[in-house]
């Protein structure tokens, strides 16, 4: 089958960029002092602006004609309809049904799978209530303080990420931990924080045979069996979040206390499924609710939204602009508020899982760039580290910059002092990268801080940027957790079109699978007595040197 980059609208898009490339934002913004009014879209609280992009009315139209080529909608609609478009593992993608707020039933093999996730909803509520009330008791009849979070990849990122951006309305009470590393020092830090009497570990994996969590997951039961002794006290004090009943009863887990989600639910898309159970219980379930709220007010808005006004779309076609035409590897997500600190290495996964990838839906070798590089830091920290190079170094990096309005915490004078400036420097770089510094521009300063005769000369260069750096400006009220809700579903939606004008399938990750699989063949090398050589040289190399100084 002929690949996208083949379509004569993609080469309509090249020699667009030809066109377009010589025109400075800053000439862009001159020519049309309206640009923002054209190239903003509002959804309630969020507020996108794509201004400061290299775009103009045509490279949206051109854009927008790819997706409609590609059938972007019509992929969207079989998404959400329960299509098996997870075609190499033949599983529908619904994670959009576990935040589903309309009575509409949704069909899976057959079935309606809402009474099954509205049942699920109502276990994690009662759960949740009994362990913030106090209800629930350990072995010894204390309340639970602590919660750990054993899981990885899809079954940790989510929820470690959401707990920590919803601080503000978490539990003074309950602290959460989250242990995903197989590196002792992982669990052991956390463990020393925790008191067996008082600790809920929730074994968070959709297969339960994952090597990482399995080993923390037996660790964790080993120390807490230390102290409480008998078996029986592990209902108390262990729960489940998985798909595999019989592996989690194997494990010891009551069968009472294990979360069910379901095969159609992808990790790196299951926050929203059984796997945020502890953002229910840190944050309580009305919270947990709002943010399935938000996540669904964003699939309404993707769903029936226009290519031209659907945030999520028009994102992820901005994306292919840069990537495919710009040859920018790399983007950048700058949050300036600091709870969304792990926001990145959260879209680290959920973009680079779905879309690294450069073998097609029909087993074809893609030859074009799909995914990029996602990386990121919390503003303004980032701004006195990699800033530099967003400035003026030699690659473009499109960036999105993620901020509140308001912040949840007064502090300085009028008690508003912190966010002002914080609010002043996102704007202040988008305008910056935007606009750069012009050779006139760069001389006037110089002058005017006193450089005299060749300084000035020499200087200039220096202090010259070119600017012309694209950005996307993502403003919201405060972070509560519609809003958070929102924000996670808006970049699923992102990398899904992203996925759609690539022909790839966004929803396996067989590169995760070729890592559990190649662990296991050297984990019994680290124990054998003679030297290895069934490997490659440098393998076998390292497997021996290891073997030797262990
Ligand atoms: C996510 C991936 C992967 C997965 C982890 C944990 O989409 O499949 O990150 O979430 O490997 O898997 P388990 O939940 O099965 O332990």
């Amino acid at each position: 089958m002929s690949q996208i980059n083949q379509s004569s609208t993609w080469k309509s898009l090249h020699q667009h960029k030809k066109d377009i490339e010589s025109i400075s934002l800053r000439e862009m913004f001159h020519k049309d002092p309206n640009r923002f009014n054209q190239f903003h879209i509002q959804l309630n609280d969020l507020l996108l602006d794509y201004s400061k992009h290299r775009i103009s009315k045509e490279t949206i139209s051109l854009l927008v004609k790819l997706a409609k080529e590609v059938d972007v909608e019509g992929w969207r609609d079989r998404m959400f309809l329960g299509e098996k478009i997870n075609s190499t593992e033949h599983r529908s993608v619904l994670h959009t049904a576990l935040r589903n707020q309309s009575n509409a039933s949704i069909i899976c093999d057959g079935e309606d799978v809402m009474p099954k996730v509205k049942g699920v909803l109502r276990k994690i509520r009662r759960f949740s209530e009994e362990v913030r009330s106090g209800q629930w008791k350990g072995f010894t009849g204390k309340t639970i303080t602590s919660i750990v979070n054993i899981g990885i990849g899809g079954s940790d990122l989510g929820p470690a990420m959401v707990c920590q951006a919803l601080k503000p309305y978490g539990s003074k009470s309950i602290t959460p931990y989250f242990v995903s590393n197989v590196d002792g020092a992982d669990l052991s830090q956390a463990l020393e924080k925790c008191d067996p009497e008082t600790t809920l570990f929730i074994i968070a994996s959709k297969t339960f045979t994952t090597q990482e969590t399995m080993t923390n997951a037996f660790s964790a039961r080993d120390w807490f069996l230390k102290t409480a002794k008998d078996n029986q006290h592990i209902k108390k004090h262990f729960v489940a979040l998985s798909t595999n009943q019989h592996l989690v009863s194997e494990f010891g887990i009551d069968p009472e206390n294990m979360f069910e989600f379901w095969d159609w639910v992808g990790g790196r898309y299951s926050l929203w499924s059984a796997i945020g159970l502890s953002i229910a219980i840190y944050i309580g379930m009305d919270g947990f609710e709002d943010l399935l709220k938000g996540g669904f007010e964003m699939d309404e808005h993707f769903k029936t939204a226009p290519i031209e006004q659907n945030i999520p779309m028009i994102m992820g076609l901005l994306g292919v602009w840069y990537i495919n035409f710009f040859d920018c590897p790399t983007h950048a997500i700058l949050a300036y508020d600091q709870g969304l600190s792990k926001l990145a290495p959260y879209l680290q996964q959920a973009d680079m899982e779905s879309n690294g990838k450069f073998i097609n839906r029909d087993g074809e070798h893609i030859d074009f760039h799909t995914g990029p590089v996602l990386w990121g830091e919390v503003g303004t920290n980032g701004q006195h580290a990699f800033y530099q190079l967003l400035h003026q170094g030699s690659e473009i990096v499109p960036a999105d910059f993620i901020m509140p309005i308001e912040s949840h915490y007064h502090i300085g004078k009028d008690g508003n002092e912190h966010h002002k400036i914080l609010l002043s420097n996102f704007i202040a770089q988008t305008q910056a990268l935007m606009l750069g510094k012009t050779y006139d521009e760069a001389r006037l300063e110089i002058e005017n801080q006193g450089y005299e005769g060749e300084d000035i000369e020499s200087f200039i260069p220096q202090k010259t940027f070119e600017g012309n750096r694209p950005t996307s400006s993502i403003l919201f009220q405060k972070l509560t957790p519609k809003t958070l809700g929102q924000i996670i579903a808006m970049y699923e939606h992102k990398i899904f079109t992203q996925g759609i004008i690539w022909n790839i399938n966004s929803f396996d990750q067989w590169g995760v699978e070729y890592g559990k699989q190649i662990a296991k063949q050297v984990l019994p090398k680290l124990s054998e007595k003679t030297l290895t050589n069934n490997f490659d040289s440098s393998t076998n190399g390292l497997i021996n040197y290891i073997n030797k100084n262990k």
